[in-house]
């Protein structure tokens, strides 16, 4: 049987218009789903059971790992398992994009901490695929993984993992694709280019999904979800995000043709989550200690040709209420590496994703 009490809970929120569309989903069987805290802001809820919440975070190396875990990445300052644990139960994607998890870790790794945090039920786990240090991780079958890099022969150790999310066929007209990344960072010529690369190589890899032949093709239509940290810094041009927004390559010659990258031949969509869905603050990183400003180093870009995002937000757990704070079930310093110095490193990033066939 499946497991109707997320939908059960839902029920006590949604207009009675929506209850026959409901209805139907439990004939039909809807998969046991991550829920947020029934009582957390409205912020954190979903607009409707059928979206799949997809969360975007550079959580510092290895953070989530416990200390003295002989895997831990030499650069890691701060542990923070517990904080990251309240912040999936509070959050409850359907699918998460990390950064910064040590490439030396079996990927399954953080799908034992997600099953940990957000039990899935009816004996089903977290399936999660890596890709240098990006780790994908779903509460669904991951098809066709694979990775890229920047560049063929740059040894910066920075790329990319992809996988498609293998949604139910049953409850969504189409599958997921993620590319999940984390850009080159720091300044100076050579990591802007290198960024660059990365772009190209992005572009270059949609240009063959969207085409017959080469090495991987997908059914038209099925929605592309470029996301993670792109180190979109304000000190330089980021073209590299122009050319992920628009499919103008640079390096025509390596990397091919210009394309445009969505369905529809149009650019993908910035998702831009503001604070908490509310007010003006759109940084995703923030270091009190550095002379940097708050900067939208990650992004969620995607095609919107084929699929819309009807609520997203960045967490910002420091300018939430007592009140909320306990609702959710987070505490004031979560998303923060490092309270203490006002260092909060990268923000988590969640969009809410509706596909048109599920749109009544
Ligand atoms: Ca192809
Ligand atoms: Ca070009
Ligand atoms: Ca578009």
């Amino acid at each position: 049987m499946p497991n109707i009490c997320p939908v059960l809970r839902y029920l006590r929120r949604v207009p009675v218009a929506l209850l026959a569309v409901l209805s139907a989903s439990l004939i039909s069987g809807c998969a046991p789903q991550p829920t947020a805290e029934p009582d957390s802001p409205g912020f954190l809820q979903r607009p409707s059971p059928d979206h799949i919440r997809v969360m975007s975070f550079n959580v510092g190396w290895d953070s989530i790992f416990p200390d003295g875990d002989p895997l831990n990445d030499e650069w890691r300052s701060d542990s923070k398992p517990a904080e990251f644990g309240r912040i999936v139960k509070a959050v409850a994607p359907d699918v998460v994009c990390l950064q910064e998890i040590s490439p030396r870790r079996d990927p399954q790794q953080v799908g034992e901490i997600l099953n940990a945090s957000l039990p899935l039920g009816d004996g089903k786990t977290w399936h999660a695929h890596s890709g240098r240090d990006n780790v994908i991780a779903a509460r669904f079958d991951l098809l066709m993984p694979a990775e890229g890099a920047a560049g063929r022969a740059l040894s910066s150790g920075r790329g990319h993992a992809m996988a498609l999310v293998d949604l139910p066929d049953a409850d969504y007209p189409v599958d997921l694709y993620l590319v999940c990344a984390h850009f080159k960072s720091k300044g100076g010529q050579a990591n802007i280019e290198a960024r660059q690369r990365q772009a190209d190589v992005i572009i270059e890899w949609i240009g063959d999904i969207k085409t017959a032949g080469g090495e991987i093709d997908l059914p038209a239509g099925t929605p592309i979800i470029v996301l993670g940290d792109l180190n979109v810094y304000d000190t330089d041009p980021a073209y590299h995000l122009t050319t992920l927004i628009t499919g103008d390559v640079v390096n025509e010659e390596e990397y091919g043709p210009d394309l445009a990258p969505d369905w529809d031949d149009t650019d993908l969509a910035d998702a831009m989550p503001r604070h908490n869905a509310a007010g003006e603050e759109y940084y995703t990183w923030r270091d009190d200690t550095q002379a940097f400003n708050p900067g939208l180093l990650d992004r969620i870009l995607f095609t919107d040709g084929v699929i819309s995002l009807n609520h997203a937000f960045v967490l910002n757990t420091t300018i939430m209420t007592e009140e909320e704070l306990a609702a959710a079930g987070l505490e004031a310093g979560d998303v923060m590496l490092d309270p203490q110095t006002g260092r909060y490193d990268h923000l988590p990033l969640v969009v809410d994703i509706a596909f048109p066939q599920n749109q009544q």
